[in-house]
């Protein structure tokens, strides 16, 4: 009998094809679908901004290992899931070069209007409309960065080829040779040009990014998110840069996806992205690969290759 298991998001066909060759896969749609299956479901996969559900994880009795196609930790309760006794996982490593990529690809979007020149020319209204504004020099700019963990640091390293001066804030200083620590965000905001968030969600870091920081990053200060959108206070972002307070912002993630509001869509000062910053063909392969291969070693009682618990 193969073990039955969950998959709340889907995943690649290639992984999708592994999970349905070892399991009895069941593909979420809802709690009442799932009827009198849930008391066989040992195992959930699912991604990291989806999680799971709390009605969802309350109704599975049988519960034993959740595997995050993802680093987020942010939407499964991980509480509940040390007190039942529930493994979790995730994909640290694999995904970190996509993360960092994305970023600097929304910093260079965003400074040089990428998007706008690219609607201009399809548009065809190049040589017909006037030119579009000039954009903002990237090399040499002053980089901060919230969060230097791997994706930060990955960030950080890429950013120095573009002769940026880096620093960042976390929880503590990590004595890194090439990058400043400053303890204090404010502090951080206020002396850099461009700030990109690679911190991770969660209660603790909720609107880290309010409107005193963006204020602070100022007028001719770019924003980029490739975290979660729970760190930025998006109703204060509308206002800030509506009041011109802020530069722009480049945003991959959102605080209640896939809703984004209109005035962020409207706005000629945001680039936007519909949460892809792991979405390669590459990485999502070995993003799936250790999902299979966590559950494979859990459902083997061998342990487990990236637990969180
Ligand atoms: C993915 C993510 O888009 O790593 C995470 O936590 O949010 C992203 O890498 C997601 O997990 C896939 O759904």
């Amino acid at each position: 009998m193969k073990p039955e298991i969950l998959l709340i998001e889907p995943m690649m066909p290639e992984i999708e094809k592994q999970l349905d060759a070892a399991y009895t896969v069941h593909r979420f749609t809802s709690v009442a679908q799932l009827k009198e299956s849930v008391g066989r479901i040992r195992g959930i996969a699912t991604g990291g901004a989806t999680g799971v559900p709390e009605a969802v994880m309350d109704s599975l009795p049988a519960l034993e290992i959740i595997a995050i196609n993802g680093i987020g930790t942010d939407a499964v309760d991980l509480k509940k899931a040390r007190q039942r006794n529930i493994h979790v996982t995730t994909t640290p490593g694999v995904l970190t070069d996509d993360v960092a990529d994305m970023a600097m690809g929304l910093v260079l979007s965003l400074l040089r209007g990428l998007p706008a020149g690219d609607r201009y020319v399809r548009d065809g209204a190049w040589g017909d409309k006037p030119a579009l504004p000039l954009g903002r020099k990237v090399t040499g700019r002053k980089l901060g960065i919230i969060g230097m963990g791997r994706v930060g640091r990955a960030i950080a390293h890429r950013a120095q080829a573009f002769g940026m001066p880096v620093s960042y804030t976390d929880l503590r200083d990590f004595e890194l040779e090439d990058y400043a620590f400053v303890p204090d965000l404010p502090t951080l905001a206020r002396d850099s040009e461009i700030l990109v968030i690679a911190a991770s969600g969660g209660e603790g870091s909720r609107h880290l990014v309010n409107r005193e920081i963006m204020e602070a990053l100022g007028p001719d200060g770019f924003l980029v998110n490739v975290a979660r959108g729970s760190v930025v206070d998006e109703q204060a972002l509308i206002q800030v840069l509506d009041a011109g307070k802020m530069g722009g912002a480049a945003l991959d993630v959102f605080e209640h996806e896939p809703d984004v509001p209109t005035p962020l869509r409207q706005s000629a000062r945001v680039v936007l992205q519909p949460h892809r910053a792991s979405a390669t063909v590459e990485t999502r392969l070995a993003m799936g690969e250790l999902v299979v291969k966590n559950l494979a070693a859990h459902f083997a009682g061998q342990s487990l290759l990236t637990a969180v618990i």
